[in-house]
């Protein structure tokens, strides 16, 4: 019996966070699969039985049941101890950037990635320029507050880190350009994160892969 459950499925970079985390932190703790392609999360009986929000991930500990990646990060970091910023302004400072990435870096690469790659129907070519124009700000604020320290926060990596590197594994095909070589100081973050021990990639680590309509 697992420590853990996850509501997850291997496209998801708002699952990944969640998962990396559960892995980097040495948790036990197995994937629940998410059929979100075939519509699961959208089915009365997700939102009754699993989350109101219709969204994976969901992350299951003894009788608790949590939902958005930000709040699974906070309560796996206070558990365990690990990728928790210290102090108060530090705590508030990884809170500032988790939001920012919800909103901003992943809100907006996951709907990019979705609708280039994922999507049933090819997309509308002015919605991927809206997005693209949107990611491309987004990510030069990252690189800019990358460069000249290791981790969002400072020396060592937080639950801010685990959240923003969400979406940017995947491989660059899916975003149609490379966010390493246009974003060098993303670049060697997300080699620093990938040198942790436990770190795996989105599509090792949650099932689903490849996907199968
Ligand atoms: N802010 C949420 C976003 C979760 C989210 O949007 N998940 C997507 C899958 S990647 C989802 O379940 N969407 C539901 C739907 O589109 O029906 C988080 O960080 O957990």
């Amino acid at each position: 019996m697992a420590d853990f459950e996850l509501y997850c499925f291997a496209q998801s970079g708002n699952a990944y966070r969640v998962a990396l985390m559960l892995n980097l932190i040495g948790a036990n703790w197995r994937p629940i699969f998410v059929d979100f392609f075939k519509g699961e999360t959208r089915t009365p009986e997700y939102r009754a039985k699993v989350n109101e929000m219709g969204e994976a991930p969901v992350l299951v500990h003894g009788d608790r049941k949590l939902s958005q990646s930000a709040v699974c990060l906070t309560y796996l970091a206070e558990r365990s101890g690990k990728f928790q910023p210290q102090g108060e302004d530090d705590r508030l400072e990884a809170l500032r950037w988790i939001i920012f990435d919800n909103q901003k870096v992943g809100g907006f690469l996951g709907p990019y990635r979705f609708l280039r790659s994922l999507a049933p129907s090819p997309p509308d070519p002015a919605v991927l320029t809206f997005l693209k124009a949107r990611i491309d700000n987004s990510l030069a604020i990252v690189d800019k507050r990358l460069a000249g320290r290791p981790f969002l926060i400072g020396e060592r990596p937080t639950i801010a880190d685990l959240s923003m590197c969400g979406y940017m594994y995947y491989p660059s095909e899916e975003f149609g350009f490379d966010i390493s070589s246009a974003y060098p100081n993303i670049g060697g973050w997300l080699d620093r994160l990938k040198a942790l021990p436990g770190w795996r990639h989105p599509y090792d680590l949650m099932p689903g892969y490849p996907l199968r309509r």
